[in-house]
């Protein structure tokens, strides 16, 4: 690993919480191996309360227009998160640093995840930039997935230990939530799925314990007659650790989006994820890929395509001991190839290796 490097990651925010909560999660890793980070972004406010300390070695910086770029010192790989534009003025700079250096660039296209299989035809593939102060450049498309082929999962290297030495009960009990060992748990972070009246229906005929996470799913929430049975507890925006302890202390989880999917699978734990919807339903093709990718169970698939919208089948009471079993499977799977960040480090180790275009 090529240890003492300074990295520029931009990101902007297009809505919810995954554009920053990836990048957060990948700054934080790149800091604790040792790394330098700025993190460019042009809202950062979700961080007040996903990670309140900030992280040593991780410098958020705000990205105004034009960028503030007086006496910054030099940065060697520079991130592209979810296609964002570099602003020209920072790539003219990192262009001149460079050539100072007699250094290639190390210049990385950070993509969406997703298990379709054009994520392993596209991974590490060059995109050679056309136009302003970079042209001549080689860009690099980095795929995070779930294939050896593919740029992997960001998982810490000590999540399992984390995880194993955890006390639900003394987390919970810190969170005002009382102990009912005798109810499923299950948390709640969604978009406004509609079938989500039906499923507080089902947790209330189990008096389930609902733990609703802050913004969009209390919203949605709040939007639905309560039925009786229920007991329904908001809680507060939680930091990125804390969510964690959140997917670890209940028996069921609903995720959403990138990151916490990626979080739910770490857990182990049963989860159904609601995907991020996008224009002309593209996202059922990769709800689907997800579901072959990890052979979910017929009963984990039925759930899936209701809670996407993708057909209003009435929904059964969730399986959990078979979609716990299928939650193991994968994430044993997953947890056999390297992390993320491992083939990050080698990927742009490799790109240094290679001679200036
Ligand atoms: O918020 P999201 O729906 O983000 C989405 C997706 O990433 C989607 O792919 C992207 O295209 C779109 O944004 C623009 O879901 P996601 O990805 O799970 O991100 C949520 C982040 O918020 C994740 O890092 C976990 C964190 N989080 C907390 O830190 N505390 C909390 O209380 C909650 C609920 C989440």
């Amino acid at each position: 690993m090529q240890s003492g490097q300074r990295w520029d990651i931009f990101c902007k925010v297009i809505d919810n919480y995954g554009d920053i909560g990836v990048c957060w999660r990948l700054a934080r890793q790149l800091a604790a191996c040792g790394q330098t980070v700025r993190l460019w972004v042009d809202d950062a406010s979700a961080l007040r309360w996903m990670a309140p300390q900030g992280c040593p070695g991780v410098e958020v910086q705000p990205w105004t227009t034009p960028l503030t770029l007086d006496g910054l010192p030099s940065g060697q790989v520079l991130v592209e998160a979810f296609g964002c534009e570099v602003p020209a003025e920072f790539v003219q700079r990192y262009v001149d640093w460079r050539a100072a250096d007699a250094q290639p660039a190390r210049w990385i296209n950070l993509e969406y995840l997703s298990a379709e299989p054009y994520v392993e035809r596209s991974h590490g593939l060059p995109s050679p930039v056309m136009q302003g102060p970079g042209r001549g450049l080689n860009k690099r498309f980095f795929y995070p997935g779930f294939t050896p082929a593919t740029g992997g999962l960001l998982r810490e290297p000590d999540l399992m230990r984390r995880q194993a030495r955890f006390d639900p009960q003394a987390w919970l009990a810190a969170q005002g939530i009382p102990p009912r060992p005798e109810r499923a748990r299950v948390s709640l972070f969604c978009y406004e799925p509609a079938a989500l009246p039906e499923l507080l229906d089902r947790l209330a005929g189990r008096q389930a314990q609902l733990l609703v996470t802050a913004g969009r799913a209390t919203a949605a929430v709040r939007a639905c007659k309560l039925p009786a049975g229920l007991e329904v507890h908001e809680l507060p925006h939680l930091t990125q650790d804390d969510y964690d302890h959140l997917l670890w202390a209940c028996d069921l989880n609903f995720v959403r989006g990138e990151d916490s999917l990626v979080r739910a699978l770490w857990s182990g734990r049963p989860y159904v994820w609601q995907i991020y919807p996008q224009d002309d339903n593209a996202h059922h093709a990769k709800l689907d890929a997800f579901l072959r990718q990890i052979q979910a169970p017929v009963s984990l698939q039925a759930w899936h395509r209701t809670w996407n919208g993708m057909d209003t089948r009435p929904l059964a009471w969730p399986d959990l001991p078979t979609w716990q079993t299928a939650a193991l499977q994968t994430r044993q799977g997953l947890q056999d190839q390297p992390d993320l960040l491992s083939r990050l480090l080698e990927f742009t180790a490799a790109a240094a290796a290679r001679p200036a275009p």
